[in-house]
């Protein structure tokens, strides 16, 4: 695939969104190769600082683990919803397909629109041999879903603490909005959007938390995905299959997921996106918990004879409050390692909806350029 280092300026940008209340963002664009010289400095020195927060957070907050309240459960498993959110969209007014990343999603896509019918989540349920029980998932049909059609799908995992009902049930996401606009315009064909419930567990009773045994079932999702829910979604829609119409794509904790599932298999799915990817991949504590890692850091990588995804953007706000600098950290250890993907920053953004919209534009951006 092709090979982008993108880094909007991420000053200028932060500066615009905090003067800018009520008026237009300034535009950014990826930025020439002088200017992210610059950027790489600055955001260093954002590292350094990170680091730092990260390690201070830790001796304030060693149990905030335990102490996650019920309330705050669904900020991590879709996004803390913030003003901003409907602020982001107005950014860009005029769209050109282009192979460019664009910082957020513009209001032509995530905006409710009168000419544009949209489809609707229905609830379904499959049999998961890896749990040994069945298993819920949202669906998002096209409006005009007809039997005598194939559509794409795009698996859209949800973040800790969530469920198949995180991001069907959170309207102001705009997902139903960005793929039915999208595909109105005919920037992307018309595409199916599947939310599973991530967590799984063979246990009914077992809770998701910040300790190693409640993160496993997470980790075991790939199975669930593999030999259970996509086979099941392929026999009973009328799907596009193989990697060029198979999309994944997370957010968190499904961003996490996200990563791991398409390094581990990359034959079978030809356009992800990571958004606010969770940390514990690669060994590392943070201010939630210590996390064993799901492989090295060396290992944290394409095998070397492996089809790698046409596209694959790891992207994060710079302004993310829960995940902080991990994203960054698996963009640098993968481009260490010699793995393609796309990097950039939503500027301003937070653990959000305006990372999620913008992830999810981008990635159906770069699908319909892709196959332009
Ligand atoms: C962690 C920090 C963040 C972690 C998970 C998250 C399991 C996930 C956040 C989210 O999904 O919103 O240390 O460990």
């Amino acid at each position: 695939m092709r090979r982008k280092l993108i880094s909007a300026s991420v000053a200028v940008m932060a500066a615009a969104m905090i003067c800018g209340c009520g008026q237009k963002q300034q535009e950014s664009k990826p930025q020439a190769e002088t200017v992210q010289e610059e950027n790489i400095q600055e955001s260093d020195v954002q590292d350094t600082a990170a680091q730092e927060n990260i390690q201070e957070k830790d001796q304030e907050d060693s149990e905030v683990g335990e102490n996650v309240k019920e309330e705050d459960k669904n900020s991590f498993a879709t996004g803390i919803n913030t003003d901003e959110n409907e602020k982001a969209g107005e950014e860009k007014e005029e769209f050109v397909l282009n192979g460019e990343i664009d910082n957020f999603c513009p209001g032509l896509f995530s905006n409710t629109r009168d000419d544009v019918e949209y489809g609707e989540y229905t609830h379904a349920t499959y049999y998961s041999e890896t749990c040994g029980l069945e298993r819920g998932y949202n669906i998002l049909l096209p409006a005009d879903y007809s039997e005598d059609k194939q559509y794409p799908v795009l698996y859209l995992l949800h973040g800790i603490f969530g469920n198949e009902y995180s991001f069907s049930g959170d309207a102001s996401n705009k997902i139903k909005e960005i793929v039915g606009n999208m595909a109105a315009d005919g920037i992307i064909d018309e595409t199916i959007v599947v939310c599973p419930n991530m967590y799984a567990s063979s246990d009914p009773e077992q809770q998701p938390g910040f300790d190693a045994e409640s993160v496993l079932p997470y980790d075991n999702f790939i199975n669930d995905l593999v030999n259970d829910l996509m086979p099941h979604i392929e026999s009973e829609y009328s799907v596009l299959t193989g990697r060029e119409n198979t999309y994944l794509a997370g957010f968190s904790m499904g961003g996490r997921e996200t990563i791991f599932i398409t390094l581990k298999r990359p034959e079978l799915f030809g356009y992800v996106c990571a958004i606010s990817a969770a940390p514990g991949i690669v060994p590392t504590a943070d201010k939630f918990m210590t996390h064993e890692g799901q492989m090295e850091e060396s290992e944290m990588k394409f095998a070397d004879d492996a089809v790698e995804p046409n596209v694959f953007i790891i992207c994060c706000g710079t302004n993310d409050s829960v995940v902080g600098k991990y994203p960054l950290s698996y963009h640098e250890i993968l481009e260490t390692n010699g793995s393609d993907h796309i990097w950039y920053e939503v500027p301003g953004a937070d653990h959000d909806n305006n990372a999620i919209k913008s992830g999810l534009y981008n990635l159906f951006k770069q699908i319909g350029n892709d196959k332009k």
